[in-house]
């Protein structure tokens, strides 16, 4: 890099969906760090899902600037990595949908920034859409900054509209743009630049605000130069907030240049760096130089919430669709998850199971399925919430501030369920016909909703989470959990027999999938376990009836997935996770067994 560059740090920041990774997409390609067909969201989960999962940088130069991008998800269980984010970088692009207006997620992230001290840029996004009315929308995040107490310097935001889809921005609606430079320009005008003369000139301060992990490199770390300059090779001190010393090598340097990384011998204050050599390096501790220098002030990482144990697949069809089943490959496999995933925290103390504590059910549900499609094999255990105690021993519990849209003839149903789960609605107001709900609930009243939700509101209700910390325990919930309808035997599902089933409750299978004595396959409408063969068949007659199990009209199954399962399953059952199948099932497989345990206990 040349000496004296500028350079400007951003994040890009917005409710799921409002365009963010579409936007940095297309920053690159017209500053010509990427070609067309590349996306920021490179992930092969990502990609399926069309969410950002991890939040990414990048870098582009315009007019002898460099502009470093972190492009964050915006999805809420992945809310604390954008914290992080945000301590590292001097300005925000807020991205709001010019027909949405603000979200649940748009307040969070602009309440972080603003508590920060950052001076968003708005980009009223998706102004191509035939509803959106981005004067309206401009107004609501005006209102939205007030409520927030931002400062007048705040309020004071430049508003770019903006069609990330096309790559074209414009600071005057009647004038639209045909390329992004309105934004570029906005950026170089607003963002402040990252450095001075007199930074550069002390010695090193850097601080990791995301890792990384390379199979060769080992772990890697993503931080800002505050102070100073970093070469290749140069011993360093790392600091922790408790001051530990530890006295290390960077191995390797890189920094970003599009999507891809570039090796470099040195850098300099206000650039964004990836460090190797650090093996032990974690997120919010300093690089310096010396051993006398102070640590920068630590960046505080979210607590996990939930906890649920991973085990060994056991189950009667273990070991036929997985590559990796053993308990030590999938240690391992969690061990190298925690290099990257900082939210995660594991405990392998015990040997029959591992103990996975995370952000949410989002949050172990996309660890999962990642697993799954490396060819892992595995169980799991019903999710539960952390309790914590506070300095006086009071029990403290996770909370979560959820947001629901709903039409009006659907509240009742809404408002009634969550109060029994311990929800406290604390705002109800129209919203462009339909209705706002917002609730503090404790999360363990929230597990399990969703799937019901869907249900309730015919789909067409709108739920947002987001976890706002631990308050005190609010006591016994009460569920109306539903039974299993489990089978007594092993064997291919007959439509037959399951019509005759359906009627007692939700099937999680359809006719000829196979399955085993103990399996769930479905639940059970009168709350009580129901033990069930779905292989018998028709009795045979005089009547020719060779075709009529084919005629039978079966309702469709309700499908388990992993964030299906989660929410359905019961304290005894463990939910099966292989490459291509997902199955609910009982811990004890046999009716004697299950017996028999619920007798010890
Ligand atoms: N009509 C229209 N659609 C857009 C525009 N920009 C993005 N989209 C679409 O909006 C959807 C979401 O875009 P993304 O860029 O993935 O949104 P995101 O904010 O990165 O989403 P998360 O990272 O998951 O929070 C995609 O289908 C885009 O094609 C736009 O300017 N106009
Ligand atoms: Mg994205």
């Amino acid at each position: 890099m040349e000496k004296n560059m500028d350079i400007r740090n951003i994040a890009i920041i917005a409710h799921v969906d409002h365009g963010k990774t579409t936007l940095t997409d297309a920053l690159m390609r017209q500053t010509g760090m990427s070609v067309e067909g590349v996306s920021m969201d490179s992930n092969a989960l990502e990609k399926e899902r069309g969410i950002t999962i991890y939040s990414k940088n990048t870098s582009v130069y315009y007019k002898d600037t460099k502009i470093n991008i972190v492009d964050t998800p915006g999805h809420a269980d992945f809310g604390s990595e954008v914290e992080r984010v945000l301590r590292s970088i001097d300005s925000v692009l807020l991205v709001v949908d010019a027909q949405e207006g603000p979200m649940p997620q748009t307040k969070f992230v602009l309440k972080k920034s603003l508590e920060l001290g950052l001076k968003p840029i708005v980009v009223l996004n998706k102004v191509d859409k035939p509803a959106a009315r981005p004067a309206e929308v401009n107004e609501m995040v005006y209102e939205l900054f007030m409520d927030l107490g931002a400062t007048d310097e705040q309020l004071d935001f430049p508003v770019v509209y903006a069609v990330a889809k096309a790559g074209t921005a414009t600071k005057d609606l009647t004038n639209p743009g045909k390329d992004l430079t309105a934004l570029l320009d906005t950026i170089l005008e607003y963002v402040p630049v990252a450095s001075s003369d007199e930074a550069a000139a002390m010695p090193l301060r850097l601080q990791p605000f995301n890792l990384a992990y390379d199979n060769f490199l080992g772990r890697l770390s993503i931080g800002r130069i505050y102070e100073g300059t970093i070469k290749a090779g140069q011993n360093i001190i790392v600091k922790n907030a408790e001051n530990d010393l530890r006295p290390k090598k960077i191995t390797k340097l890189f920094t970003f240049e599009g999507l891809t990384r570039k090796e470099v011998e040195s850098a300099s204050a206000g650039d964004i760096v990836m460090t190797a050599g650090l093996p032990n390096i974690f997120i919010g501790e300093t690089i310096c130089e010396n051993a006398d220098q102070e640590a920068l002030p630590a960046i505080e990482i979210d607590e996990p919430t939930i906890s649920l144990n991973f085990l060994v697949n056991n189950s009667p069809f273990a070991g036929r669709e997985g590559k990796y089943v053993t308990s030590r490959q999938i240690k391992e496999r969690l061990e190298k998850e925690l290099e990257v995933n900082v939210g995660l925290k594991i405990d392998f103390e015990q040997n029959d199971f591992y103990k996975v504590n995370g952000r949410g059910e989002m949050h172990i549900a996309i660890l999962l399925e990642q697993m799954r499609r490396e060819g892992y094999e595995m169980q799991i255990s019903q999710p539960h919430v952390i309790i914590k105690e506070d300095e006086n021993g009071q029990k403290l519990e996770p909370f979560e501030e959820v947001t629901i849209i709903v039409p009006n003839d659907m509240t009742g149903v809404v408002i009634e369920k969550l109060a029994k789960r311990k929800g406290q609605m604390t705002e109800m107001k129209p919203e462009h016909g339909n209705i706002k709900l917002l609730f503090e609930i404790p999360t363990r009243g929230l597990l399990g909703y969703r799937n019901e939700f869907v249900v309730d509101t015919r789909g067409e209700g709108i739920l947002y989470t987001h976890v706002i910390g631990f308050k005190p325990y609010v006591g016994e919930i009460e569920k109306n959990q539903l039974g299993s309808m489990i089978s007594m035997i092993s064997g291919k599902a007959l439509a037959f027999s399951l019509w005759n089933l359906q009627d007692r409750g939700v099937l999680y299978i359809g006719a000829n999938t196979e399955v085993y004595e103990g399996m769930v396959i479905g639940n059970a409408a009168k709350g009580n376990d129901l033990a069930v063969n779905p292989i018998k068949g028709k009795q045979l007659t005089n009547m020719r009836t060779s075709n009529t199990d084919e005629a039978v009209r079966l309702t469709p199954p309700w499908e388990i997935t992993l964030e299906k399962g989660m929410g359905v399953m019961n304290e005894d059952e463990y939910l099966e996770i292989t490459p291509k199948s997902i199955r609910l099932r009982k811990q004890f497989l046999t009716e004697n067994d299950r017996i028999r345990a619920t007798r010890k206990k």
